[in-house]
């Protein structure tokens, strides 16, 4: 029952979605997120003028959602599409739960 309304949140370091709160694919997105118990640094670019810089100066466009990944193998990769980040974010969470199985 709590496992249902209390999600495990399971932090996903080197990743931040930048968004905005009344965007319908960013809203999908965080849905996502929350039904797959994932937690990681939201950027809202309405709010904060510096995020959406830093989308523009990273990513190359204000289109959100917008998820920043960052990793050794592969630097810095900025992925654009809702149906991309939820198809990658679904692999993640399926990683994190094979190596954290109890949860
Ligand atoms: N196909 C994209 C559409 C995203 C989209 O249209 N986002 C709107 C906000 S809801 C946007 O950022 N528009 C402004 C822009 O493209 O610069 C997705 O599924 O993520």
């Amino acid at each position: 029952m709590y496992a249902v309304i209390f999600r495990a949140k399971h932090k996903l370091p080197g990743h931040q979605l930048f968004h905005y709160s009344t965007c319908p694919f960013s809203i999908k997105v965080r849905l996502a997120l929350w039904l797959m118990g994932l937690k990681l640094p939201l950027k809202d670019i309405l709010s904060h003028s510096e995020y959406r810089a830093e989308l523009i100066a990273g990513g190359g466009k204000t289109q959100v959602p917008c998820l920043r990944i960052e990793d050794e193998q592969n630097g810095v990769r900025w992925m654009y599409d809702s149906n991309d980040i939820i198809r990658y974010l679904r692999r993640k969470s399926a990683a994190v739960r094979s190596l954290n199985p109890s949860q």
